[in-house]
């Protein structure tokens, strides 16, 4: 083996690769196969507890969500008063409300720009529901009502166009104050 001499730098055996290049990469090799090992390590304690791909309710529970309007409150309560009133839009998008008390009040607003006609009605009455419209304005004034003058038996239809801008209240009840199973209605706002 040749000596260190003052100048060199390493000392080269017969096959011109220096025993500490040997130690250095040997060294690498475990350092980068320990790094892999930390990693995957690290990486597999991040992918268990990643949440299932799918986070939507079964079909079968949806159905369930969308029947629990007849045993309790509607998705849209406490909307019993104007200032509590869910917003709709005027596109004919649906709510589907439920009086689950006896006289139920649920209110809706909707902004309405003076000069267009607007319609709202009840559609898909259960089997229990007789609905009644009123419609207010600014606030709780009734300047229109209406209770069986929708496209089907028991459904409301209001037809106006107002003088002013502003958001107008619709208030929907059941005539009769009855509550409960199959109270259940579809209400909309269009203007065509
Ligand atoms: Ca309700
Ligand atoms: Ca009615």
């Amino acid at each position: 083996m040749a000596r260190l001499n003052a100048g060199s730098i390493i000392d080269y055996n017969e096959y011109g690769e220096s025993c500490g290049m040997k130690y250095k990469s040997f060294i690498l090799f475990f350092s980068a196969l320990i790094f892999l090992l930390i990693n995957g390590c690290i990486n597999t304690e991040r992918i268990q507890p990643t949440t299932p791909s799918d986070t939507s309710a079964p079909s079968h529970l949806a159905t369930v969500v969308a029947d629990s309007i007849f045993s309790g409150p509607d998705t849209y309560e406490y909307d019993d008063n104007y200032y509590n009133s869910s917003y709709i839009a005027v596109n004919g998008s649906s709510q589907r409300h439920a009086a689950h008390q006896s006289c139920d009040e649920d209110w809706i607003q909707f902004y309405a720009s003076a000069g267009t006609q607007y319609t709202i009605e009840t559609y898909g009455l259960g089997y229990n529901a007789d609905t009644y419209l009123m419609l207010s304005y600014p606030t709780t004034t009734i300047i229109y009502s209406d209770n069986d003058g929708g496209s089907e038996p028991y459904a409301s239809k209001i037809v106006f166009v107002p003088s002013t801008s502003g958001d107008y209240y619709i208030n929907a009840v059941m005539y009769y104050c009855t509550s409960g199973e199959g109270t259940d209605f579809y209400v909309r706002v269009t203007s065509p």
